[in-house]
């Protein structure tokens, strides 16, 4: 049987340590249609969706229900594997559906990361990074989409988050009765499902116990508070992971008006300069070899903060100046690449479990095989990574400072002696994540100050990785934040089950930092061992001014006609807890929009051209 050879050499590659993905292709074969190798064929289209991301792919469903609409999205990666959806496999472990993006070299954070800099980690798959990230759902807080109002621009009041509640409520299905009660955030019957884990093991109780002492509450994170300790809510469905692909797409693959490309790369955009507007895109499949597909409503960008930028950098969309350098023409003056943000955290801090006995790895495959024949047993869970700690820092109600993410790993060793453990090889896997003597406390600061930028590769603008100048840590606030979560972290030490169970301080090797003391040594940790989270925003902010800002509360590009940006790249600063659940609501807001646009003002539109 095809499935059960896939999933035993992914067993066979977890067990021996080094994971590796086969590349079980389940579904591409069974949901290409013969409609859509007839449409390639064609060329043209009402709507293009470059990225078959998170908000691609709710793009593309939402689009495609209208009949006389032809949609095509465009893809760089392949199709979705199921290996990627057992929820006890760590994402870390995702490198052949990623992007391998890296920060720059600064002198001033990720130092002791190899070569001085960060991993900057988004997926290239269908799907995108809901593929490849952790599927918490959180919304973040209230004030975060009420400081995008803007006084000047009137059209910036639909952002407010009372106005945005219904683009969340639009595509949740929520499964958990306690949290769906409150009727006035949750709702159900949406595409993307989101529930917790029932799965919870003697530690996730103790650190839920032990922040309970702490004062903190478990309550619904997405009801505006400032704070809580919780068992978080995932976008799963029946322990499955539940991409942007599987929720939205896969289930109308087979409408007609519908063509999905992957392993295609959209190098450009036709810009048709007297007009000023955009007939379509230029993409490759193979390298070098160009194809054109034609838009003749809109193209839409979903390719997330980073990619964004090299594609309209290429166009000659961009800042003047960094166009100039690559000799590209500037066909739009706008500063897209300004303003990267990403939330960042640090390694370093970890407690150590008495757990002496390694876990059986015939139990572990005993337990793969549960997972796929009935979705149960512990893969059906995310182990201690269920559970974070939203702390508010400052007394000024606007919400979470940070997140305390924790994160289950198992360190290989015969008498569990962490003593000279590097805090690199704390973070490596060995086993799944529900297998773990190490949990390590991520301190994520939600809404950093510190800003970046994204522009060309020098030597190979096209192809090239593009420069990613993060500044992560660059604000002393941002790096003041997380140290003092950090003291929050280690009061958990204090607690009494957890000195019963003999939980202490992991005494990870974390030089050069070893000598010094308290806030100096956790300021040295933070900037030798700097996590970037991979929650990119910003490059394409939107906003009224267009020296500050890329698109309109529109999601239009400025000065440019029949081009709009739909991704998590327009969000001009960050919310405070992911942004996988707010980018899907930006995909379902543009729909609003862009339906408001396209039929009820048809007329107008039609006329026009
Ligand atoms: C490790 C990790 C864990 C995370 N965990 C969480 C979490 O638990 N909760 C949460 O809220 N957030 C989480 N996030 C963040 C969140 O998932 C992402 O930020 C969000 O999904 C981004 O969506 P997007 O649509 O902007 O981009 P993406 O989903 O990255 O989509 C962009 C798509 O465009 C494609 N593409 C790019 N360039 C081109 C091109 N030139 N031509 C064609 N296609 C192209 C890409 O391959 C990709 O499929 C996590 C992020 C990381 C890195
Ligand atoms: C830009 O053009 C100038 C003049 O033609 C040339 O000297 C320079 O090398 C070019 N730069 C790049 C980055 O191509
Ligand atoms: C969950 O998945 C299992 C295994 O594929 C299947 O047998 C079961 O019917 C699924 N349950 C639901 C509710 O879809
Ligand atoms: C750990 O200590 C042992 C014994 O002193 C040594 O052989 C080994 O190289 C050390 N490992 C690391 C990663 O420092
Ligand atoms: C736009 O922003 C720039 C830079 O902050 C500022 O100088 C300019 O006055 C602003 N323009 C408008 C119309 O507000
Ligand atoms: C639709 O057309 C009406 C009348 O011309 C106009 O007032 C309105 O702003 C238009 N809406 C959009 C979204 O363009
Ligand atoms: C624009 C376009 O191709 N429309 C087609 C969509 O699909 C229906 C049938 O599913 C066709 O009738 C339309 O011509």
């Amino acid at each position: 049987m095809e499935l059960k050879v896939c999933y035993s050499a992914f067993i066979l590659n977890i067990v021996l340590g080094s994971i590796s993905f086969v590349n079980g292709d389940l579904f591409s074969k069974a949901t290409r249609t013969k409609a859509d190798e007839k449409n390639l064929q064609n060329s043209v289209f009402d709507f293009i969706i470059v990225g078959g991301g998170t908000a691609g792919c709710v793009l593309a469903n939402r689009l495609s229900a209208v009949h006389e609409w032809k949609v095509l999205v465009l893809e760089a990666g392949e199709e979705e594997n199921i290996d990627y959806d057992i929820p006890g496999v760590p994402t870390k472990e995702f490198r052949p559906i990623l992007w391998n993006f890296r920060t720059e070299r600064n002198g001033f954070s990720c130092l002791s990361r190899p070569g001085g800099s960060c991993e900057v980690k988004t997926g290239k798959v269908l799907g995108g990074s809901s593929v490849t990230n952790d599927m918490k759902y959180t919304r973040g807080s209230k004030k975060d989409y009420d400081s995008w109002y803007d006084s000047d621009a009137i059209k910036s009041l639909d952002w407010k988050f009372e106005n945005l509640i219904e683009h969340f409520k639009a595509s949740e299905d929520n499964g958990d009765y306690d949290v769906l009660m409150n009727s006035f955030y949750h709702s159900r019957g949406g595409e993307m499902h989101v529930q917790r884990f029932k799965y919870i093991d003697r530690y996730m109780e103790l650190f839920l116990g032990a922040f309970a002492e702490l004062g903190f509450r478990s309550i619904d994170i997405n009801t505006n508070v400032p704070e809580a300790a919780v068992n978080n809510q995932f976008v799963i469905f029946n322990n499955t992971r539940l991409s942007t692909n599987s929720a939205f797409l896969k289930p109308v693959r087979h409408r007609k008006n519908l063509t999905v490309k992957t392993g295609a790369t959209v190098t450009k955009l036709i810009v048709d300069e007297q007009e000023k507007t955009i007939d379509g895109v230029i993409y490759e499949i193979e390298k070098g070899k160009e194809q054109a597909a034609y838009a003749k409503r809109e193209t839409i960008l979903t390719t997330g903060a980073i990619n964004n930028v090299r594609l309209l950098h290429l166009s000659g969309i961009g800042p003047q100046d960094e166009l100039l350098k690559h000799n590209i023409t500037v066909k739009i003056n706008l500063p897209v690449g300004a303003d990267y943000q990403d939330q960042v955290s640090t390694g370093g801090l970890a407690f150590s479990l008495h757990e002496v006995t390694p876990f059986s790895e015939s139990q572990i495959i005993e337990d793969f095989k549960t997972w796929f024949q009935n979705r149960g047993g512990p893969l059906a869970s995310r182990g201690i990574n269920q559970v974070s700690a939203f702390i508010q820092l400052f007394e000024n109600k606007n919400g979470p400072d940070i997140e305390l993410a924790l994160e289950g790993n198992y360190i290989r060793s015969d008498k569990f002696m962490l003593t000279n453990v590097t805090v690199h090889t704390a973070e490596e896997t060995s086993l799944p994540l529900p297998y773990y003597n190490l949990v390590i406390v991520n301190p994520v600061l939600l809404k950093p100050k510190s800003r970046g930028k994204v522009t060309l590769n020098k030597k190979n603008p096209k192809y090239g990785r593009p420069v990613i100048q993060a500044n992560l840590l660059k604000e002393p606030e941002d790096l003041e934040a997380i140290i003092d979560s950090v003291d929050i972290a280690l009061q958990l030490l204090n607690n009494k089950e957890f000195k019963r169970a003999d939980i202490k301080l992991a005494p990870l090797d974390i030089f050069p930092c070893d000598r010094l003391q308290n806030r100096d040594q956790w300021n040295c940790i933070a900037r030798h061992y700097t996590k970037a989270m991979g929650n990119p925003i910003g490059t394409c902010r939107m906003g009224a001014n267009k020296t500050t800002s890329v698109v309109n509360y529109d999601l239009k590009v400025h000065d440019v006609e029949r081009l709009r940006i739909v991704d998590a790249s327009v969000m001009p600063t960050h919310v405070r807890g992911g942004i996988f659940a707010p980018t899907v609501m930006i995909a379902e807001k543009a729909t609003k929009l862009i339906m408001k646009d396209w039929k009820e003002n048809k007329s107008n539109y039609f006329n026009r051209r």
